[in-house]
């Protein structure tokens, strides 16, 4: 038998008592007046899904208002395309005024992760995620957290079920591409239940919307930053890491870890990148169990902040100076790490494209 989740243990009431955890969630907002709901910065699909179809659930079973938020930019072109073609209503939380009534429900993420900008002091009311990355979940009145799921949107979906609510077309849709967009990769990080979930909004779902989502127009920064990806890319054994000095974006660390990571010749793929004054890490793998947000976690450690799951992962550093000699000692440390955790040996590595046929493709 599956080894109950923390929500279980901390509400004290197992699952065969018949309270379905839909229930639990929605009964325990019975004593707020507004629901506000809260990701990581930069949402991503599962985030955004998630939020979007709790709020469904409760504006359809409740009287409760329900805000949505965004913390920090969104760019990555198919997320923005996801927020633009299903004209998601987001309010960035800067401009959100904490009520005393609120149920904050945090979703896709953990409390005290280093992946929010608001206050850390505003009390949650749920936490529904399915990261492995720990939070602090000190006082948080009800948690679903299930690592064992590939998306948070399939817990969110489990609940629409169970509540038997129908769903839009653009709600659907969201829930599918939330979902999707985590399991894709292989090995797949899925389980029977995000196929489930999958199959079950799959005939629900506008597939011209989620064709044009998928294929969103990418800007010209997206090419520039793959080139200098490539023309930076060192690899140890199976092990390749790519520089890119400015990060127009920071999810363009993820774009360019997902494009590596289909490189025959590597089991990992890391990409660091400066954004405004932070480091970004992002990480691949493409072995089954790889515990990358675990190995990215120790490789951080104390100098920022990181997570994930068995095959991707992503972190976080603030620089305390961007000199030049700073940059490179923290590149060198982060590589020293990542050699270390991945017990391969720290040699010179070689470069991906080597340097006399970058200069003879410029001359030519
Ligand atoms: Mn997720």
């Amino acid at each position: 038998m599956a080894r109950p989740s923390a929500g279980d243990v901390r509400n004290g009431i197992p699952k065969t008592m018949g309270l379905r955890r839909s229930d639990r969630f929605l009964s325990g907002l019975n004593a707020y007046d507004r629901v506000v709901f809260v990701t990581h910065i930069h949402a991503d699909p599962d985030g955004l899904g998630s939020m979007f179809g709790l709020a469904h659930l409760i504006e359809t079973l409740t009287e409760k208002p329900t805000i949505i938020t965004q913390d920090g930019p969104i760019s990555r072109a198919e997320n923005r395309a996801l927020v633009d073609t299903l004209h998601l209503d987001l309010i960035p939380i800067k401009i959100v005024d904490w009520h005393k009534g609120d149920a904050v429900v945090m979703v896709d993420s953990q409390p005290k992760t280093g992946r929010h900008t608001f206050d850390e002091n505003v009390p949650l009311y749920a936490v529904i995620d399915h990261h492995e990355t720990p939070g602090d979940l000190e006082d948080v009145a009800f948690i679903d957290v299930r690592p064992n799921m590939g998306a948070t949107c399939t817990l969110v979906t489990k609940y629409l079920i169970e509540q038997g609510v129908t769903l839009t077309e653009k709600l659907a849709s969201s829930l599918y591409y939330g979902i999707e967009t985590e399991v894709t990769g292989y090995p797949r990080e899925a389980t029977e239940a995000d196929d489930e979930a999958l199959n079950y909004l799959f005939g629900l779902t506008d597939k011209d919307l989620l064709a044009q989502i998928r294929n969103a127009r990418l800007p010209h920064s997206h090419f520039e930053c793959l080139l200098e990806a490539l023309q930076s890319s060192f690899l140890y054994d199976r092990f390749v890491i790519s520089w890119v000095d400015d990060l127009p974006q920071p999810e363009q660390a993820a774009e360019v870890v997902d494009f590596m990571i289909r490189f025959e010749k590597v089991d990992w793929a890391v990409c660091c990148g400066i954004h405004k004054d932070k480091l970004i890490i992002s990480v691949r793998s493409a072995l089954p169990h790889a515990k990358s947000g675990e190995i990215l976690r120790s490789v951080v450690g104390t100098l920022g902040n990181a997570g994930g799951h068995d095959r991707r992962a992503g972190g976080c550093i603030s620089l305390a100076g961007k000199s030049v000699t700073a940059i490179e000692e923290l590149q060198a440390k982060l590589r020293r790490r990542f050699l270390k955790a991945l017990n391969i040996e720290d040699n010179r590595g070689r470069r991906l494209v080597a340097l006399r046929e970058m200069l003879q493709n410029l001359q030519s």
